[in-house]
């Protein structure tokens, strides 16, 4: 993949508030910690332009990425643990569903799962709820 621009473009907390611009986006999910933002990181070959860190719950909104001014990367918070309160979790919830169900220039959400566990409840309830959603993802 050949990338050579990428433009951090803001945070957001809800889908009606992401950019409207109608260029297609990749999203990469999956529960807390399981390395999206290293992945977003490595893919661009930036050593931190997505947030990093050992404890889960680091990414906590829709986090745009603009790659060569056509495309768009979106760091999404982790489902699962992570060192917040419950209703906090409840709402990164909400806000992830709605997005991925509502957003009409999301391409496809990339389902991470951590290769040294046998997958999780968590993970594979997650892609059950995207198929019966209808939510495009690998
Ligand atoms: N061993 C190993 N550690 C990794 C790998 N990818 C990421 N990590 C580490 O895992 C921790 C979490 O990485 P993040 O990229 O912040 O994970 P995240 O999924 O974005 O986490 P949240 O935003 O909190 O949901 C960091 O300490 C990373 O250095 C990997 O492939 N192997
Ligand atoms: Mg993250």
């Amino acid at each position: 993949m050949n990338i050579n621009k990428v433009e951090y473009c803001g945070s957001f907390h809800r889908e009606d508030l992401c950019p409207k611009d109608g260029l297609p986006e990749f999203a990469f999910i999956g529960r807390s910690n399981v390395g999206k933002s290293s992945l977003i990181n490595s893919l661009i070959r930036r050593k931190d332009l997505a947030r990093v860190s050992k404890e889960p719950g680091k990414t906590q909104s829709l986090n745009f990425y603009m790659v060569d001014q056509k495309w768009y990367i979106v760091d999404l918070p982790g489902y699962g643990y992570a060192r917040t309160s419950l209703s906090n979790r409840d709402n990164w919830r909400k806000m992830i569903d709605y997005y991925l169900k509502n957003r009409q220039t999301l391409v496809t959400a990339f389902v991470l799962s951590d290769a040294r566990h046998p997958l999780q409840k968590a993970d594979s309830q997650f892609m059950e709820w995207c198929a019966t959603q209808g939510v495009p993802f690998v």
